[in-house]
């Protein structure tokens, strides 16, 4: 039974706006997976490694300028270019603990005037669907008091409480398993709820197959 594992891994997205705790969360959370025996593995959006996520980098930098539709496409060709290695990992029965997926993608593009959230559900619809999605509710002052801003594109208060209205919108979408986690609390307490709900949604996965997302 230990090394025959016939049942795929779950995929748990963790989201919220800057500073929430997504990547220190997501990293307990693999941690504590492999702890307790389980496969697990950490994944994160944008991918900066690839040629291009190099692209999305250096926008975010403020290196070079692209086109806003431009670079919601790059965002989500991202994604899709990890699609065969994240079907991969699940049916090797690895958990991917997933730091933003398209629901950050939405919720930025969306934030700039023109955009409608339909548009920019589009390009992501069909992506592997997460089993579990935790947003990471903080709000803006708050996330504001764990530090400056950095000086990467987006990284301003105004932005910021625009993407968590979009956040809010997107929430309201009933095919998506949400849960909201309270992240103005310490770092064990939200990652005890964080475990919890993972370990539910990861036996609840076993036994079904990945979803197609928004569709
Ligand atoms: P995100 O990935 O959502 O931007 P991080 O995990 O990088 O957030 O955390 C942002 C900052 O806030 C880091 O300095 C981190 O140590 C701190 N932090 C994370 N979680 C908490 C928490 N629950 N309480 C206080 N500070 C936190
Ligand atoms: N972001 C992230 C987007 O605008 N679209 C996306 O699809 C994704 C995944 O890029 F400002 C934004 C969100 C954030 C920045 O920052 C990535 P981090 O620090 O690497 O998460």
């Amino acid at each position: 039974w230990r090394f025959i594992n016939c049942s795929r891994g779950a995929l748990i997205v963790l989201e919220g706006v800057d500073r929430a705790g997504k990547t220190t969360q997501c990293q307990k959370l693999v941690q504590a997976l492999q702890q307790s025996g389980q496969a697990a593995e950490m994944m994160r959006f944008p991918d900066r490694a690839t040629k291009i996520g190099q692209l999305i980098s250096s926008y975010l930098e403020k290196k070079s300028n692209l086109e806003d539709h431009t670079v919601h496409l790059l965002f989500s060709a991202n994604r899709w270019e990890m699609v065969p290695l994240i079907r991969q990992k699940l049916e090797e029965g690895i958990n991917l603990v997933v730091d933003r997926y398209a629901f950050s993608g939405v919720a930025f593009t969306s934030a700039k005037p023109g955009f409608t959230l339909e548009w920019c559900m589009n390009p992501d619809m069909g992506l592997p669907k997460p089993d579990l999605v935790m947003f990471l509710q903080l709000n803006p002052s708050m996330a504001e008091n764990r530090g400056e801003y950095g000086i990467e594109r987006y990284e301003t208060s105004a932005f910021q409480r625009t993407v968590q209205q979009r956040f809010e919108e997107l929430m309201q979408d009933s095919s998506v398993n949400w849960k909201v986690i309270d992240a103005a609390r310490t770092i064990e307490e939200v990652h005890k709820d964080i475990k919890l709900l993972s370990e539910d949604i990861i036996s609840l996965a076993q036994n079904q197959p990945v979803g197609e997302l928004w569709r």
